[in-house]
């Protein structure tokens, strides 16, 4: 099955700023999808939690640079 996580995401101040955390996000393993949105400090991650959760995600977004709360 698939689950839904909503980051907030800090520090963005541009679309390759959005890029690379979504390159850094989908790179990991157990990711269906991540989606960016730099205007609204905004990741959506599909994932399946079998394999991966939404610390590892978040400790993922936090490596490329970025200040990352998990929302829900
Ligand atoms: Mo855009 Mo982000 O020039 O660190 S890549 S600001």
């Amino acid at each position: 099955s698939e689950a839904k996580a909503v980051f907030s995401v800090i520090g963005m101040k541009c679309s390759a700023c959005a890029g690379s955390v979504e390159k850094a996000v989908k790179r990991l393993p157990g990711i269906r999808d991540a989606a960016v949105d730099v205007l609204n400090n905004r990741a959506q991650v599909l994932f399946y939690p079998s394999f991966i959760n939404e610390e590892t995600i978040r400790e993922a977004i936090e490596d490329v640079g970025f200040d990352a709360t998990l929302l829900k």
